[in-house]
């Protein structure tokens, strides 16, 4: 053979190892969070280029909510990729949704070969929550809008469903009010670790944040405190209905909870008329000036505002028509502009309620909750009461009354304290936050099973999910909510969806270290766990 030739057949050779070089690792070496139930690798990628179209196949339009939330994170990598027609065609993303699948409730398919990405599932949320994973085997640039010529994503197959309907965070908008655009960002980052509703606590002693037409002064009087006496904030109905829709295009349900029969101060400072005659703590108590907000007509049964973050010491007056009126009200408003099942009504902390009235009190609530077509929720003291079997005891504290909602054929939504409490210091360091429940670092957030906490076991079927709630009674503002929502969540969020033999501490702190370096793109303030090696190998 001549010389040349030999060169050339060389250079043919090492070209085309070039070409074969891989792109992308095993798909199953990917951190993703939370974490898939199985993983199958294959060989090969596909190229995200701008020759890729998007093709939706069944229940277009469903499927088009999931997809459109691809194209635009596409498009933000500068990869403008049109819809197509052809699911048969080469270099295509299928997004298949069809009901007649085997495919759990919220689950998906993923399946990536080289010329070929196909989504498949039985509702739109889970081709949306497809779309977070494949947010996950993209490179972290994804998170920071750079522009690129070409993506690559490893091939291999994903099955996926969750293990609880129900996945949450609540925010705590009362005790410091947060903007609409502070909310949407939580709803963004939440999203994308497959976490399907939001709590918003939306009234407290320190301020009433919902517009409800009827009883105005709620929000021209209540609303105008929160802890340490600024100037707090409202949604308008038309905002709320704004956030409701948002966290839909992300397949988050809102959670309205109005707390009752405590917790009530911000009604009681609005309308006198609600006050059996509570005392607000002295010390902390501020007076409202009616005049300075434009209010003509006095009111001496109105209470002071409360600047303080002591519990326990406000209710409305069980006996009133008047306030069972009030709730009438308050309910009907906000079933109309609330989409989602569950009416949230607190019934937490009613220490200057007497228990029997306390009863009486949250049945006749939960009454008014069904009469308007949604299902109640309250936290676990409620289970004292007689509950339907379609509400809600979220178990926040004492599994006596997670056990007594069970008995009675309730659901409970699992958030203890002692875990879930975003709200609860890292450690002794932490310089916002509590830890009347406890010092939560990751893996303690990380390191439990909802069916079996401590001395407690409940089986499968009595738990309708998880929910980790931020309190903010230290919390101020979105720094501080991501510092503290960050990164504990994505541990909540993982007990939630995985089932508990598919996951390990070992595993998840390797994998929680990439997503470190998407907060830093994406400008998240999440604090650096020492129990995680945040400069370990990441994708
Ligand atoms: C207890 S949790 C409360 C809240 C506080 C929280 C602070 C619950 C149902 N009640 O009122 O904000 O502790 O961690």
């Amino acid at each position: 053979m001549k010389k040349s030739n030999i060169l050339l057949i060389w250079s043919l050779a090492f070209a085309s190892l070039f070409a074969c070089a891989p792109k992308t690792e095993p798909m199953s070496t990917y951190p993703i969070i939370p974490a898939p139930m199985t993983i199958t690798d294959a060989s090969g990628h596909f190229t995200i280029n701008k020759d890729v179209q998007i093709v939706l196949v069944g229940e277009k339009d469903a499927a088009a909510k999931a997809a459109e939330p691809l194209r635009l994170m596409l498009a933000q990598a500068g990869l403008e990729i049109p819809f197509g027609e052809d699911p048969n065609a080469q270099d295509v993303i299928v997004f298949e949704l069809n009901p007649g699948l085997d495919i759990p409730a919220e689950g998906y398919q993923l399946d990536i070969e080289k010329r070929k990405v196909h989504i498949k599932g039985t509702d739109a949320s889970g081709l949306y929550f497809a779309v977070q994973t494949i947010r996950q085997l993209l490179p972290e640039s994804i998170e920071g809008n750079t522009a690129v010529e070409k993506l690559y994503l490893p091939a291999g197959s994903i099955q996926d469903n969750p293990e609880y309907a129900y996945r949450g965070m609540m925010l705590d908008v009362a005790r410091h009010f947060f903007s609409v655009e502070d909310v949407k960002r939580v709803i963004d980052l939440i999203s994308k670790y497959k976490i399907n509703h939001l709590h918003l606590h939306l009234s407290d002693d320190q301020g009433w944040r919902i517009e409800i037409k009827s009883w105005p002064l709620l929000t021209r009087i209540g609303s105008q405190n929160e802890v340490g006496g600024g100037q707090g904030g409202f949604y308008t109905q038309e905002q709320y209905k704004d956030i409701v829709a948002y966290a839909a295009g992300k397949f988050i349900t809102i959670v309205p909870e109005i707390d009752m029969p405590g917790h009530t101060n911000s009604a009681l400072n609005s309308y006198g008329i609600l006050n059996p005659g509570i005392t607000v703590p002295e010390k902390t108590a501020k007076p409202v000036d009616r005049g300075d907000l434009g209010i003509t007509e006095p009111d001496d049964k109105a209470t002071p505002y409360h600047t303080g973050i002591e519990v326990g010491f406000s209710t409305l007056d069980t006996d009133s028509p008047t306030t069972y009126q009030f709730i009438d009200d308050v309910i009907r408003e906000l079933a109309e502009i609330t989409p989602g099942p569950y009416i949230h009504i607190g019934g937490d902390e009613s220490h200057v309620t007497a228990l029997e009235d306390y009863i009486p009190f949250i049945e006749k609530a939960q009454a008014i909750v069904t009469k308007y077509g949604k299902k109640t929720m309250g936290w676990d003291e409620v289970a004292h009461a007689k509950l339907l079997p379609t509400s809600v005891a979220q178990f926040w504290a004492k599994g006596q009354n997670a056990r007594m909602a069970i008995e009675q054929g309730s659901q409970i939504l699992v958030s203890p304290a002692v875990r879930t409490y975003l709200d609860m210091q890292y450690d002794s360091t932490t310089q916002i936050g509590l830890h009347w429940a406890a010092y939560i670092e990751l893996d303690d957030a990380y390191n439990w099973d909802p069916l079996a906490m401590d001395s407690l076991a409940f089986e499968r079927k009595s738990i309708l999910g998880v929910e980790a709630p931020l309190w903010s009674e230290t919390v101020t503002n979105l720094e501080e909510i991501e510092f503290m929502t960050f990164p504990r969540l994505p541990a909540i969020a993982e007990i939630a969806w995985t089932p508990t033999a598919n996951r390990s501490w070992e595993s998840f702190s390797k994998r929680i270290a990439a997503h470190g370096k998407r907060w830093e793109l994406m400008g998240v303030n999440y604090y650096k766990s020492p129990r995680v090696n945040w400069d370990g190998e990441a994708k």
